[in-house]
């Protein structure tokens, strides 16, 4: 059981609106890896070393491999009790707006209508140089690389290191970060920038911050009040106090 304190829960209490930024955490409880520490690792290559241009460029059969690779157990998990809160807290507050880093999809398969994909999704394809959508299947173990019918590379619809955020997206994450009164930060690393200046930005805009994590991130000195446990225990143990 968590202890509450006082003044988070005169927040909770009084609260119009509401931001949540989540990242790769949210979904760790539902079998999806992390990008940072051991598991992020895949053969031996750290994501700042896959998720970029350059390396699509160089070798885009092994960067299509990872992304295949992490298709594949995206398609097989399931949301988490931590993606399922975030639905039942938008049905709760006034104003609710999620903005997560994830590309899995998992907040919109649990339910949740206001989401701000601020990295894109992983199940959508785009062409390299022309950037329409691609719909067909990705098989590359058939060797062929898809192609764009202006001849372009089919890549994934994600944004990599280097690259410009949705400025839509962008926009709307930082004006719901502005206005928020409560902004919860939730399984993020907090070092992808610009995603890990919401926070900052909210409480600067005078949010109460609470952040969700496993361990000290570079939010927890700003934050109001930290918990340190997993998201899928520590939101719905939130969302009791709510009903209550
Ligand atoms: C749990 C848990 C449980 C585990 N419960 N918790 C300002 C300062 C410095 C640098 C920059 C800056 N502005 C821009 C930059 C450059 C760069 C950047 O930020 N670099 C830093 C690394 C230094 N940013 C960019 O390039 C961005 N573009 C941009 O800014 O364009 C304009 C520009 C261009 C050029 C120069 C300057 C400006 C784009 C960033 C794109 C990031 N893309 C990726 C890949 C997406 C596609 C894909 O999925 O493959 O996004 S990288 C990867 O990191 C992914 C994630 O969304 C992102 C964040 O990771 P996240 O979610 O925080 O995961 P982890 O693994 O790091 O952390 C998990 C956390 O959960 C941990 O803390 C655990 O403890 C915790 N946890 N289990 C609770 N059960
Ligand atoms: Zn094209």
């Amino acid at each position: 059981m968590i202890e509450i304190p006082s003044d988070l829960n005169k927040m909770l209490e009084t609260a119009e609106s509401v931001a949540v930024l989540t990242g790769a955490g949210i979904s760790a409880e539902s079998g999806v890896p992390t990008f940072r520490g051991e598991e992020g690792l895949w053969k031996k290559f750290r994501p700042e070393e896959l998720a970029t241009v350059d390396a699509f460029m160089q070798n885009p059969d092994m960067v299509w491999e990872w992304y295949l690779f992490r298709r594949n157990i995206i398609n097989e998990v399931r949301p988490n009790p931590g993606h399922y809160t975030l639905v039942e807290m938008e049905a709760y507050f006034k104003n609710f707006d999620l903005i997560t880093q994830n590309v899995d999809g998992l907040h919109t398969a649990a339910g949740s209508k206001k989401v701000w994909e601020l990295h894109g999704n992983i199940m959508r394809s785009k062409c390299f140089d022309c950037s329409k959508p691609f719909a067909e299947d990705i098989d590359i173990e058939s060797g062929i690389m898809p192609v764009c019918q202006c001849g372009g590379k089919i890549r994934p619809d994600v944004v990599w290191f280097g690259e410009m955020l949705s400025a839509e997206i962008l926009n709307k994450a930082f004006s719901v970060s502005e206005r928020a009164d409560l902004f919860f930060s939730v399984g993020t690393s907090a070092i992808v920038h610009p995603a890990a200046s919401m926070p900052a930005i909210a409480k600067r805009n005078g949010a109460y911050l609470v952040e969700i994590n496993l361990e000290p991130t570079p939010l927890s000195d700003i934050a109001d009040c930290s918990f340190m446990g997993k998201s899928g225990e520590i939101l719905p143990e939130i969302m009791e106090r709510l009903k209550r």
